[in-house]
């Protein structure tokens, strides 16, 4: 069945790979599924046609068959769950991974899109300089913790899973800030998911696709 993704037109980040689809796509290549991407423009994703699909106006929306589904966590726990690779057979460890799945979105996550929203929403604010710190200060105590936990590990539970994936992907979006290089067994982690075929294969057609030429008319 094919399998299409909805992806920025043109990633606002020209290509860095800090959009969500990037981590769909990851996941799509670590199951070996083939998919097509469908752009769509910021004034599209306002439209009712897409809204019908993703209430809250934003991508990725993943599309096989009649399914249609938004929010990426959940379109790569559907994919983990159909295809191997991406979740461990044994039960428990199957729900430890989910586990890791959320903690990336729900523990590790915030604080990181806390600190987007410092820079580049609210930097012209008058308080921007007293909240900046603070919020590095709340991402640094939840890098700490996960480095704690992480220890010499080469992934956070046994072989590498669908919360590694979300977790590394989370932890991509700090680069920009440099704040990982306080933590170099996470830079080192962040760096092993970085390596895997399956994420190279995803980083460079995210990438091909938000540098192509637009077609002439
Ligand atoms: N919880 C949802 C999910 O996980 O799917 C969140 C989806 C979401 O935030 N989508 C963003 C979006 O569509 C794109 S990923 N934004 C448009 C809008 O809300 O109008 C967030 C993102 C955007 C841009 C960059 N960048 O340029 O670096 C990185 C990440």
């Amino acid at each position: 069945m094919t399998v299409t993704l909805t992806a920025f037109e043109r990633s606002p980040d020209g290509g860095m790979g800090l959009a969500r689809d990037t981590r769909v796509r990851w996941a799509l290549e670590e199951a070996g599924q083939a998919y097509e991407v469908r752009p769509v423009s910021f004034s599209a994703m306002k439209e009712p046609a897409h809204l019908a699909a993703q209430p809250f106006g934003q991508i990725p929306v993943y599309q096989e068959g009649d399914l249609v589904l938004f929010e990426s966590g959940a379109i790569i726990f559907h994919i983990a769950s159909h295809h191997s690779g991406l979740f461990p057979d044994d039960a428990n460890a199957r729900a430890r991974a989910i586990t890791w799945m959320f903690a990336a979105l729900n523990t590790v996550e915030p604080p990181i899109l806390e600190l987007i929203t410092v820079k580049f929403l609210e930097g012209d604010k008058p308080w921007n300089k007293d909240r900046l710190p603070l919020v590095f200060d709340r991402i640094r105590h939840r890098l700490t913790q996960l480095s704690a936990r992480l220890g010499d590990a080469d992934w956070l539970d046994g072989a590498f899973s669908a919360g590694d994936l979300l977790m590394v992907s989370v932890l991509l979006r700090t680069r920009p800030s440099g704040i990982l290089n306080e933590f170099p067994s996470l830079a080192a982690y962040v760096a092993r998911g970085e390596a895997r075929p399956a994420y190279k294969r995803a980083f460079a057609a995210q990438l091909a696709f938000n540098t192509a030429q637009p077609a002439a008319s």
